[in-house]
């Protein structure tokens, strides 16, 4: 029988929710002990570093799923206008450290594991780098999501779950590139949350049934997709500095719809049995390891939509959950398409509002164009995605159906303004006519967007100028610039503490961690002795870390003190030039070796780092490190060289390793061709940490000199808007004709075997010998003068930290906390919305 009265009004769970989790120390220790053993489950007895850090977040994920519960009901309450960052790759970084910063526990997590018999930092230590992105594009989506939370943005991301994220690079012992899949969730990910009632189908392929309206007599299409998956959300809570909104990370993940096919089990079938939930599981297997290059694939473009086509779905969904119409969208939702890969929420929009919700062909061209703006990330033609019309047309034929549409209804304007028989209207059309026919992504996320923007003032400018030229004539305000910047939690604050404390302490407040203009007023210590010698002290306690890790890691005995530490990372790509950079390496080696004793007493000495991956597919890059592996073991091997000059490859850049290199880096090299590199983030982060750049007049490089001053930026070679001139010249006259002779010189003793098989570089080099595309004969006399300049200035100690604290103290502008108020401002229509702080009883718990 049962005892107690069942209530027919019940109480509101809401009402009775756990208040906040106590943040004294031994509380923590409490709740660390709970997921020890209920959680993981493991016996307290065998209390391990790895379990700590997992317990220990658990304690963090809490925290942040109750913040997260009281972010999303205000903001429902308050019915704020919110972005939804689309983005098919989001490089994260480690995530304790950054939240338990974020929420300011540093000190009591400290305590609370002190008494276990663990250093907090060791803690962190265990914690591996989920690494869902290839490389800029992806890092600077995890800046944004920090601006986004701390600042109080309503916002909310939407990415791709991977099982497999970028593979781990190491160097075989010929040098060359190793890769190996990167099985991330072979332990769990404490950080993420499945959320199993989140299940939304996914259609492809199958065919459109067309019929009329009964009511209005018009034609309208429904799709009837012959296979469906699931897709599923796994959502990474995002905490905010000193505040207690906390947003999301929805990444998906694909299921089956069907786990089993019995029938097929049954009859022995095994392999068949479960063939729905492997081709299901494809889609979110693995990141594909581009960048600025597309690879064509079948399996990507259904990422691609699946990614867009579950978000759609859910952002509609909380949308009716307010009670609110489908034509309240753009008012409900800005959705930024973070570059072309999520450009098919374009159609996938247009669809659900045409044959969905029934509106007619102009109200949803006109939600869709008021939801959607578009962010370029490059310029390099092989980096534009462009898919066959085939592929579409089988995988998605309502889409093709409503691109081709769009793309009428579009030229039919175009050909009122085409004056050359055609030629515009051929030049605009999202569908183009070559080796294939194919979409031109770009222009359909150009046409579907109110904004469209560059990641840099140059960049922006030869968006207008030139890529995109004909539509800025088209649509004169829909092009804006929104540089790039990053978040100066992670990259200064929590990487660099020495020198975010000496900050904090010289304008007696921490003020600039949440607005970093306010770094200007450091100018005034930049010929300051007593600072300066601060300054350096923590650029040497940095160094020393590194120092460490090179000899730990790579068994390389490296200098600290009065070494250069001269550090190149990022992706290895042609245009970037890491080419240049180990040619001008070889050509230090050969110098050193010519000097006679007394000479190399005064050789500055340096160590020049360089790590990042290549492609797998990209063989002109692999070989490239392949060179510059070969190039280190020569010059670290001779004893003519001994300590004046090192060359040290580090395998397997990461997120957590650029934490380590930036804040000890003396100077970075951003040496891209002009005009190639769209903008640039890590070149921001050095600059924050006291590091010089030795660059060329490329991307972001540009609006640092203005910020920071062009004498505190070691700046060579041409303008973007010379480099046509000087390929032209390459073509006609030949590279080589034109080579300066030290570098054939060069290219000579490359090709006697100096660095292993004469036959092993040959292609790298006759490319140079021939077209050189990327201009490195052209600028590598004025590279190796402006190299020689960074040297000379660096024994001139109160010139170089002067030119360190003045480019910090003109980095406040680089804060991705500036660059989210612009999209806020000029693209988004948003505004924060932070949560009233909560009651003093809620804290104790
Ligand atoms: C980078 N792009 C730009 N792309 O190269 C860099 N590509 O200049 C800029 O600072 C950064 O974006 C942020 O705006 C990329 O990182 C990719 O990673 C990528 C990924 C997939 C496909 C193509």
């Amino acid at each position: 029988k049962q005892k107690y009265k069942i209530e027919k009004k019940p109480l509101l769970v809401e009402n009775l929710l756990s208040p906040y989790l106590g943040s004294d120390f031994k509380n923590l220790q409490k709740q660390i002990v709970y997921h020890l053993e209920h959680t993981l489950p493991r016996n307290t007895k065998t209390f391990q570093s790895f379990g700590t850090y997992l317990a220990t977040s658990y304690t963090i994920r809490d925290r942040l799923l109750q913040l997260s519960h009281d972010t999303q009901k205000y903001y429902n309450e308050k019915k704020v206008k919110q972005a939804c960052y689309i983005s098919i790759e989001y490089l994260m970084g480690r995530f304790l450290r950054n939240a338990v910063l974020n929420l300011n526990l540093e000190e009591k997590y400290e305590q609370a594991l002190a008494g276990f018999g663990y250093a907090l930092e060791d803690i962190y230590d265990e914690e591996q780098d989920p690494a869902l992105g290839n490389g800029g594009l992806g890092r600077l989506a995890a800046c944004f999501l920090d601006t986004l939370a701390t600042h109080n943005y309503p916002a909310w991301g939407y990415g791709l779950r991977y099982n497999y994220g970028l593979f781990r690079q190491s160097i075989g012992s010929e040098g060359e590139q190793v890769e190996k899949t990167d099985v991330w969730l072979q332990f769990p990910y404490p950080f993420m949350v499945e959320n199993h009632f989140l299940r939304i189908p996914i259609g492809f392929y199958g065919s459109i049934e067309t019929y009329v309206d009964e009511k209005t007599k018009g034609t309208r299409f429904k799709w009837h997709p012959s296979e469906y998956v699931i897709a599923q959300a796994n959502d990474i809570l995002i905490p905010g500095y000193g505040t207690d909104n906390t947003n999301t990370l929805r990444l998906w993940s694909c299921r089956p719809i069907e786990e089993l096919d019995f029938d097929k089990f049954s009859l022995g079938d095994f392999k068949g049995a479960s063939e729905n939930r492997l081709n299901a599981e494809n889609i979110t297997n693995v990141l594909y390891p581009n960048d600025n290059e597309v690879a064509g694939k079948e399996l990507r473009f259904k990422q691609q939509y699946f990614l867009v086509a579950a978000t759609l779905h859910d952002i509609i969904r909380r949308l009716k959950e307010q009670k609110r119409t489908i034509y309240e969208l753009p008012d409900f939702a800005a959705v930024q398409l973070n570059d072309t890969h999520p450009t098919l929420a374009i159609p996938e929009l247009l669809r659900i509002l045409l044959d969905e919700e029934m509106l007619t062909w102009e109200e949803a061209w006109d939600i869709t164009q008021r939801t959607f703006s578009y962010t370029n990330h490059t310029i390099l033609p092989e980096a534009l995605e462009r898919w066959p019309v085939k592929l579409i047309s089988h995988l998605l034929p309502r889409h093709m159906q409503l691109i081709e549409a769009i793309n009428w209804k579009f030229l039919e304007k175009v050909r009122k303004i085409d004056k050359n028989n055609g030629e515009l209207t051929k030049k605009m059309s999202l569908i183009e006519n070559s080796w294939d026919t194919l979409v031109r992504m770009a222009w359909l996320a150009i046409v579907g967007s109110h904004k469209v923007n560059g990641v840099s003032g140059i960049h922006t400018n030869i968006l207008k100028n030139i890529v995109f030229q004909d539509f800025h004539s088209f649509y004169p305000n829909k092009f804006v610039n929104v540089t790039n910047g990053v978040t100066p939690r992670r990259w200064l604050h929590a990487c660099n503490p020495k020198l975010s404390e000496l900050i904090t302490s010289t304008l007696k407040s921490n003020d600039w961690i949440y607005d970093l203009a306010h770094l200007s007023k450091l100018r005034e210590y930049a010929e300051n002795e007593d600072f300066q010698l601060k300054w350096a002290a923590i650029k040497t306690f940095n160094k020393r870390k590194l120092q460490a890790y090179v000899k730990k890691e790579l068994k390389i005995d490296i200098g600290c003190d009065g070494v250069i530490y001269d550090i190149q990372i990022k992706r290895i790509h042609e245009y970037k030039r890491q080419l240049m950079n180990v040619l001008a390496s070889i050509h230090f080696y050969l110098k050193i070796k010519k000097m006679s004793k007394e000479e190399k007493t005064k050789v500055q000495k340096r160590v020049s780092f360089i790590a990042g991956k290549a492609a797998p597919g990209y063989l002109v890059a692999k070989k490239i490190i392949k060179l510059i592996n070969r190039v280190s073991n020569v010059i670290n091997n001779d004893p003519e060289i001994g300590d004046l000059f090192k060359v040290v490859y580090l395998p397997n850049y990461s997120v957590t390793l650029a934490e380590l290199l930036i804040p000890a880096t003396d100077v970075s090299e951003h040496i891209s061709t002009p005009g190639c590199e769209a903008s640039g983030t890590s070149n921001m982060k050095f600059v924050l940490n006291g590091g010089l750049i030795l660059g060329t007049l490329d991307g972001a490089n540009l609006e640092i000199m203005e910020n920071s001053g062009e004498e505190n930026v070691f700046a060579f070679g041409i303008t973007s808007k010379e480099v046509p001139q000087v390929k032209q010249r390459n073509i006609e006259q030949g590279a080589w004709n034109l080579m300066p002779e030290e570098l054939q010189s060069i290219l000579g003793i490359i090709e006697e075997g100096k660095f292993g098989e004469a036959d092993e570089f040959r292609g790298l080099l006759e490319e140079l010998k021939g077209v050189d595309r990327y201009i490195t004969g052209h600028d590598f006399i004025p590279y190796i003068k402006e190299l020689e300049n960074v040297m000379s200035t660096y024994q001139k100690p109160h010139k170089w930290w002067k030119m360190s604290i003045l480019g910090c103290a003109g980095s406040g502008w680089l804060s991705s906390d500036r660059t989210i108020k612009e999209y806020a401002e000029k693209i988004w229509g948003i505004k924060p919305c932070p949560l009233p702080k909560i009651e003093s009883d809620k804290e104790l718990g």
